[in-house]
């Protein structure tokens, strides 16, 4: 055996919740690959075999160094038969030849572009590409009846398919919260999501609002979304309300992995100059009609009641492997419940005011934000 090769890890845990997850790891071309052929099989509807792919992805951005040989990986846990093989592919030849001719793929571009349409998910990709639709212009010139949603995500195509920043997240931020606290003084906004993670782009911006006094949330959504609207910072809004039914006992216990909180899906439109009162992002875009000063951006809004609020932090503060695994974790090693509204031990509530005391009934080490980058 060459020296020096052995990773100094003596046991690896196989739950992904159970890890430090860095966003900056070692195995980066590993990931990469994998990464493609789990999305690969999301776009084709296989979530089996997509969050097989995830989880080989997230145990090796666990690692503490780079895997060189293959013969490193012996005895970690999450890596099936498919991924080793796509590992050892790229180890010894660089690249993997099921990666490359899934990147290369007509239907994987498709699916791809057409699901980068917001509001376009994988079914309805999939229909359009067997009628020969692959790109957002031929579907522009299709005829298809598009919904509110999908006609602003083709209005608004290259723009919410360019990152988010940090800086673009932060301005937003800024203007929640102005909504939020004149509606309702009091209220509190957190940032939640990747950008809670450290990640320094994204994809949207997530918030997660609450209140201090249980009850005084109730209704709060279509006020922010009605100051936010008066005032001109939204493309595009869906609200959609608090369907969670509570009892003496707590929570309801979920029926799905679906929350129920109240929820706006928008689109902002933030300012890139110094004009208006957001501060300067110093981007540009471009557009058929030249440049403009402002762009638009896909942002999540979330209403928790105080007594969930936890449960919510910890719930949509991802990733969303890291979540799914916490709930893997708690049914099969814990026999509990978990939901981003509530713990259950079998039909008892479990109650927390923080993600630390959450991670103490599931018999957990405390993972912190940074570290959930599954
Ligand atoms: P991004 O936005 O692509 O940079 O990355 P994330 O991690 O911010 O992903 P995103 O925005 O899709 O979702 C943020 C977290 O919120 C994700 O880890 C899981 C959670 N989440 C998203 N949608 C739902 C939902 O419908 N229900 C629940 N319970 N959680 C959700
Ligand atoms: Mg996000």
């Amino acid at each position: 055996e060459k020296p020096g090769l052995e990773l100094t890890v003596v046991s690896v845990p196989s739950y992904a919740c159970q890890r430090h997850t860095p966003l900056l790891h070692h195995n980066t071309i590993l990931t990469d690959a994998l990464s493609i052929l789990a999305e690969n099989a999301e776009l084709s509807e296989n979530e089996g075999r997509g969050v097989a792919f995830r989880r080989a992805a997230a145990l090796l951005k666990s690692l503490p160094q780079e895997v060189r040989g293959a013969e490193q990986l012996r005895g970690l846990p999450c890596l099936g038969e498919h991924s080793l093989r796509v590992i050892k592919e790229v180890l010894e030849d660089g690249v993997s030849h099921e990666v490359e001719t899934t990147t290369h793929s007509e239907q994987f571009k498709a699916m791809k572009a057409l699901t980068g349409i917001f509001g376009v998910g994988a079914k309805t990709a999939d229909r359009w590409f067997r009628e020969g639709i692959h790109t957002p212009s031929n579907l522009q010139r299709s005829g298809h009846t598009l919904n509110r949603a999908q006609r602003a995500g083709v209005c608004y195509y290259d723009e919410l398919n360019l990152p988010v920043t940090k800086p673009e997240a932060v301005a937003i931020g800024q203007i929640v919260e102005r909504a939020v606290h004149a509606v309702l003084p009091g209220a509190e906004m957190t940032l939640i999501g990747g950008f809670r993670r450290g990640k320094q782009t994204g994809h949207d911006v997530d918030f997660l609002i609450t209140h201090p006094d249980e009850g005084r949330e109730e209704g709060l959504m279509p006020k922010v979304v009605s100051w936010l609207e008066a005032q001109g910072f939204l493309l595009y809004q869906k609200t959609t309300g608090n369907s969670y039914l509570e009892s003496k006992e707590g929570p309801a216990r979920p029926a799905s992995n679906m929350d129920r909180f109240e929820r706006c899906f928008s689109i902002f439109r933030l300012s890139t100059d110094n004009e208006g009162r957001e501060i300067q992002t110093g981007r540009e875009i471009q557009t058929g009609e030249g440049p403009r000063s402002w762009r638009a951006v896909r942002v999540d809004l979330v209403v928790s009641p105080y007594s969930q609020f936890a449960f919510a932090l910890l719930g949509w503060t991802g990733s969303k492997l890291f979540e799914r695994e916490l709930r893997r974790w708690a049914i099969h090693e814990k026999a509990m419940t978990l939901s981003s509204h509530a713990l259950y031990d079998r039909k008892r509530y479990l109650r927390a005011s923080s993600e630390e005391e959450i991670f103490a009934h599931l018999g957990l080490e405390y993972i912190p934000p940074c570290d959930r980058n599954a």
